[in-house]
């Protein structure tokens, strides 16, 4: 017996849909465990069983054409793929073995002088009484951290995070999003390839860790030079945005401050939540490599599959008042970070700085509310904050 899946008539990458995915996810959901989406040629899932299934399914769905709209068995890719990311198995684990090695020793190491520095950056906005939760926070802390960790270059960092808009953009269509930080990305672009350098880097950083590996016959130097380059390109504006829905989550729940102040135990639980509640990437694709029936819909070989993670984050399926940010729920099982083979390798990177950050926050502040409404930036995969105005009032 063969099922089309259901058509629905949505461009998931048109600026109405990306303002507010939230507002759109209950149709996809709904139509079906897998619909197609004609405007951009393409497959997508929306429920939480069958995003995480195929998450887990790296042999029917898989990277290496791609995770965005592009299938690099027809196109070329903008950049040359990573080695992570735009990889299968074996190469993927062979790349992913140095990445984690050097990320879960270099984390521990730094993290003393991680928590100094949100220390130094929460007593300065505690002075302030009125800060901007984006600007003067989510943006600052990654950046001062996580590029000195994995030691590029001072000069012209302020590349990385248009470099990294470019990034996310790229998974989507060459639309007018696109477009508009294609400019910018390519001046960031030849910044960031200079960066990942083994005489850019310092001697003591992640990147050089990366070289060591190349050193011992792990990895060639090439192939380094884009290990560096997939730290650079996933580490700084998905903790920014991350930290900024955290901080848009605490300020607008009242009584979720309370709760993490008073348990530092919900610090963890407050992250997790956040990246359910409010997923920083929203999307990315798979590409089959077999005919395959998903819940009785059938695919073919060579189907781009887009996987919603923030609307299988509030499946009401799976989670109750999924809307409601909810620091004493158990956001276990969210599918922000992947699953699988793939899941983020920098999670503990990114939940170091949250929990550092809030830490550092809780015994300084009694209280924090919105004092303006958050602002948005377009991009075809983040969920992005650029603004978030909010008032505090010190412990
Ligand atoms: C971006 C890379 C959520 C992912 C799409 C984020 C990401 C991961 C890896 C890379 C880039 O390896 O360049």
């Amino acid at each position: 017996m063969s099922n089309a899946a259901p058509a629905l008539d949505v461009d998931p990458f048109d600026e109405d849909f990306l303002a507010d995915p939230y507002a759109h996810h209950e149709r996809l959901r709904d139509a079906g465990p897998v619909v197609w989406l004609g405007r951009i040629g393409a497959y997508a899932m929306a429920r939480h069983e069958h995003v995480q299934a195929a998450l887990r399914d790296h042999e029917i769905f898989c990277s290496g054409r791609g995770v965005g709209l592009a299938d690099f068995a027809k196109e070329t890719p903008w950049r040359d793929p990573s080695l992570l990311l735009e990889a299968d198995p074996p190469e993927h684990d062979r790349a992913r073995a140095i990445v984690n090695r050097v990320l879960s020793a270099g984390l521990q190491a730094l993290k003393p002088l991680w928590a100094e520095k949100a220390e130094e950056l929460a007593e300065a906005l505690v002075e302030r009484r009125a800060f901007d939760a984006v600007t003067d926070l989510a943006e600052v802390f990654p950046m001062r951290v996580f590029p000195d960790a994995v030691g590029a270059p001072i000069d012209g960092r302020e590349h990385l995070l248009p470099y990294a808009m470019a990034v996310f953009n790229a998974f989507g269509p060459r639309n007018a999003i696109f477009e508009r930080g294609a400019e910018r990305a390519r001046e960031a672009t030849g910044w960031v390839a200079h960066a990942c350098r083994r005489t850019s880097l310092s001697p003591d950083g992640w990147g050089a860790q990366i070289f060591a590996a190349a050193d011992r016959g792990e990895c060639t130097e090439a192939e380094a030079e884009r290990l560096v380059r997939s730290l650079l390109s996933a580490g700084i504006d998905t903790t920014v945005n991350a930290l900024g829905h955290l901080m848009l989550g605490l300020a607008s729940h009242p009584g979720c401050w309370d709760m993490v102040r008073g348990n530092p135990a919900l610090r963890r639980a407050a992250f997790e939540e956040s990246l359910r509640w409010d997923s920083t990437v929203q999307t990315f694709f798979r590409t089959t490599t077999a005919p395959v029936s998903v819940a009785g819909v059938d695919l073919p070989e060579g189907a781009k599959v887009l996987l919603f993670l923030g609307a299988a984050n509030r499946d009401p399926r799976r989670w109750s008042h999924p809307e409601t940010f909810d620091v004493s729920r158990s956001a276990g099982g969210h599918v922000a970070l992947g699953s699988g083979l793939h899941q983020c390798a920098g999670q503990w990177v990114a939940r170091a700085e949250a929990e550092l950050m809030l830490n550092a926050l809780a015994p300084r502040i009694r209280n924090i509310r919105l004092a303006g409404p958050p602002s948005r930036r377009l991009n075809n995969t983040l969920h992005a904050i650029s603004h978030l105005p909010v008032e505090i009032e010190p412990a």
